[in-house]
């Protein structure tokens, strides 16, 4: 089973609230109706490239509850719930634990003060990278590895660059051995190949590999050749409100394969 090989999905819808989630930018002003577009656009394109979608209700409580990535990492041999570094968001990680039990067997747990968010968790076939980052402390990074290693998975501990919020801001999976990723990331990542996103174009780093297709955010012509020239088929969706509230692609669900 290859990495980017997955039959299922975990999302939550937003609520009206995500207007009010995190955001860098106090002048960026995300619409329910926009970012509830987005998703289910979102939703749509897991379902087309052939994952069952288990869609988790709204939940007011919590406006960045949408971003689901950030709580819980998953994989075939089991889920891990996480501890989310924002304050705001932690509790979230409450909301996701009955989603996991009924899907996996296993589910691993960090402890208090282990703070690591999904966002900074980059699986590769290589080694699964954790960026350490406002989010993401090293207590958290290290008790994640040995998490990782419990379910048979290899870690590596890296530094998130300042200017993204997440690892995964600034880095994705394209293929068995291709990254892309920002350039001030492109040497992380030893024994893999890394496309270096074009210049006014590195948001496009948070693009999605699901089985045969890459979800690519709209709006950046150069990123979709390099993906076009190495033989892939994109799907373009627009996150133009997602990406008032610092989040892309890959915030948006949890994936798997069952096996
Ligand atoms: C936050 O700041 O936590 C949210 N507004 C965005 C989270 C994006 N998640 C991600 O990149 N994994």
């Amino acid at each position: 089973m290859r990495v980017f090989e997955f039959s299922n999905a975990i999302v939550r819808e937003p609520g009206e609230s995500v207007v009010k989630g995190l955001k860098s930018d106090p002048a960026a002003m995300p619409s329910y109706a926009g970012v509830l577009a987005e998703h289910r656009a979102y939703v749509h394109a897991l379902a087309e490239a052939g994952l069952a979608v288990d869609i988790l209700p709204p939940l007011e409580t919590f406006p960045d509850s949408v971003f689901v990535e950030d709580p819980a990492l998953v994989f075939s041999e089991g889920a891990i719930l996480l501890r989310p570094g924002a304050p705001s968001r932690l509790a979230e990680r409450d909301e996701m634990r009955n989603a996991l039990a009924r899907h996996f067997a296993t589910v691993l747990e960090l402890g208090a003060g282990e703070n690591a968010d999904g966002g900074d968790v980059l699986v590769t076939p290589v080694a699964v990278y954790i960026g350490l980052s406002k989010r993401t402390n090293r207590l958290g990074a290290q008790a994640l590895a040995k998490k990782l290693a419990e379910l048979g998975h290899a870690a590596n501990i890296v530094e998130t660059p300042p200017s993204a919020l997440h690892l995964k801001s600034a880095a994705a999976l394209v293929n068995e051995d291709t990254l892309i990723a920002t350039k001030s990331l492109a040497g992380m990542f030893e024994g893999l190949r890394v496309l270096v996103t074009p210049e006014g174009e590195e948001a496009a780093a948070n693009l999605v590999r699901v089985n045969h297709t890459v979800l690519l955010p709209a709006g950046f012509p150069r990123t979709a050749d390099l993906i076009a020239q190495e033989g892939l088929e994109a799907r373009f969706l627009n996150v133009s409100d997602v990406a008032k509230l610092d989040a892309g692609l890959s915030c948006m669900s949890l994936r798997w394969a069952k096996v």
